[in-house]
C-alpha cells in the first residue's frame, strides 16, 4: 500500500489550543504524523511518496469560495491588525443573529468557525493544502487500479464543513478524496468515518447529495465534541435522504459494540452500491486517547482493517485524529496491515 506524505504538514505547528479555560500546547501537533510514519514503515509499509500538487478545483466543489479565500488570508489579516497571539475566534453568529461575513478579522474568524479551540497560524493554510494534496493523490492511486492507499493527512479534515473550520480541521481531506473518485467516474462513493468524533464537516458537505454515502461511528454528541451534530435521526435530505447514517456510542464503548456498528455501516454501504470507500481514520477511539472515551485496544485495529478489506472495495484511508500516546502509530499500522492481509 502506498503512503502519501509530505513534510509540509509541519507548517501546521500552532502553539496554543483553548482547552479547559487555558491556552495549552495543541493535541494536534507535528509529532503525530512523525510517529505514525515511523510506525507504518516499521510495519513494512515502505512505499512512501510525496503527493502531487493540486489546485483548488476539487475543494471548490465542496467548500464555499469565500471560505477558502478566508482561510488563505486569515493569518495575514490577523497580523495586520496587530494581534500578538494566534488567531482564535471569540464571537459567533449564534441563534437569532445575522449570518453574513464581517469586514474585520475578529468577526470573520467567528463567522467561519464553529469552535474556538483551533487557532489559525502562519503556516496553517499551506499545511491544509498539502493534506488535501495527499488525499487527492491517494484517490488518484486507487483510480490507477490499486486496491488501497493511505493519505497521511495533517492537519485532519473531517470537521471542516462547507464554510466552517474547527476541531483541528480546515479543509475536508476525506471529502476531497471522495469527490476526486467521483470526478474519475465512480458513480457512487462512501465515506466511513471511524474517528472518535462525529465527522460533522463531511456530513454537512454531502448531506443533500445522493452520490456519496456518509456513515460515522462516534462518541454520542450529548457528551462529546462536536456536541451539536451526529445524532441518529440525521439521515440526509433532498437527493441525499437516506445516504447519511450516524452511530452515536456511549462512554466506555468496547470493540464488540463498536464493531457491530461498523458491520451495520458496511452492509448499508454495500446496499447503497458504493464503488469505492474513503475511510476517515481517527485512532482516538483508543483506550488511552487523552481526549476521548472509547476503549479500543491495539489488536482491535487489525480487526478493523480486516473488515474493511472484506468489503472488496478499493479503499482510500485518510488520517484524522488520534492523540498523545505512542500507540497512535501502531494502531494506524494495524489498520493498514488488516487492509493488506
Ligand atoms: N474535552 C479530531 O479528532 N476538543 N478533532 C475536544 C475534549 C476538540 C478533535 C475537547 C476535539 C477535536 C480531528
Ligand atoms: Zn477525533
Amino acid at each position: 500500500m502506498r503512503i502519501f506524505y509530505t513534510e509540509d504538514h509541519k507548517l501546521r505547528d500552532a502553539k496554543t489550543e483553548l482547552f479547559g479555560g487555558e491556552l495549552v500546547p495543541p493535541f494536534e501537533a507535528p509529532f503525530r504524523a512523525e510517529w505514525i510514519l515511523a510506525a507504518v514503515k516499521e510495519a513494512g509499509f515502505h512505499d512512501v511518496a510525496a503527493p502531487e500538487r493540486h489546485d483548488l478545483e476539487v475543494a471548490l466543489k465542496l467548500h464555499a469560495p469565500d471560505y477558502l479565500a478566508f482561510l488563505e488570508t486569515a493569518w495575514s489579516r490577523w497580523v495586520a491588525d496587530g494581534y500578538r497571539g494566534e488567531a482564535i475566534p471569540a464571537c459567533f453568529p449564534a441563534r437569532r443573529m445575522r449570518q453574513h461575513p464581517p469586514r474585520d478579522i475578529d468577526g470573520a474568524l467567528g463567522y467561519y468557525s464553529f469552535a474556538a479551540e483551533t487557532a489559525i497560524t502562519e503556516g496553517t493554510y499551506a499545511a491544509a493544502r498539502a493534506a488535501v494534496d495527499c488525499a487527492i493523490s491517494a484517490a488518484d492511486h486507487i483510480h490507477a487500479g490499486n486496491r488501497a492507499a493511505f493519505a497521511l493527512c495533517r492537519p485532519p479534515g473531517h470537521h471542516a464543513a462547507i464554510d466552517l473550520y474547527g476541531g483541528y480541521s480546515f479543509i475536508n481531506n476525506a471529502a476531497c478524496a471522495a469527490q476526486r473518485l467521483r470526478d474519475h467516474g465512480a458513480q457512487k462513493v462512501a465515506v466511513l468515518d471511524v474517528d472518535f468524533h462525529h465527522g460533522n464537516g463531511t456530513q454537512d458537505i454531502f448531506y443533500e447529495r445522493g452520490d456519496v454515502y456518509f456513515a460515522s461511528l462516534h462518541g454520542d454528541p450529548v457528551e462529546a465534541f462536536p456536541h451539536f451534530l451526529g445524532f441518529a435521526d440525521e439521515e440526509g435530505s433532498g437527493a441525499g435522504l437516506g445516504t447519511t447514517k450516524n452511530y452515536p456510542l456511549s462512554r466506555g464503548t468496547l470493540f464488540d459494540a463498536w464493531s457491530a456498528a461498523m458491520t451495520d455501516a458496511l452492509s448499508r454501504i454495500e446496499t447503497f452500491g458504493a464503488e469505492a470507500l474513503v475511510v476517515s481514520l481517527g485512532v482516538d477511539t483508543f483506550e488511552r486517547d487523552p481526549i476521548s472515551f472509547f476503549r479500543l485496544k491495539s489488536e482491535d485495529y487489525l480487526r478493523m482493517g480486516e473488515a474493511l478489506k472484506r468489503t472488496g472495495l478499493p479503499v482510500v484511508v485518510c488520517m484524522e485524529g488520534g492523540y498523545g500516546v505512542p500507540e497512535i502509530g501502531l494502531n494506524v499500522a494495524n489498520v493498514l496491515t488488516g487492509i493488506s492481509s
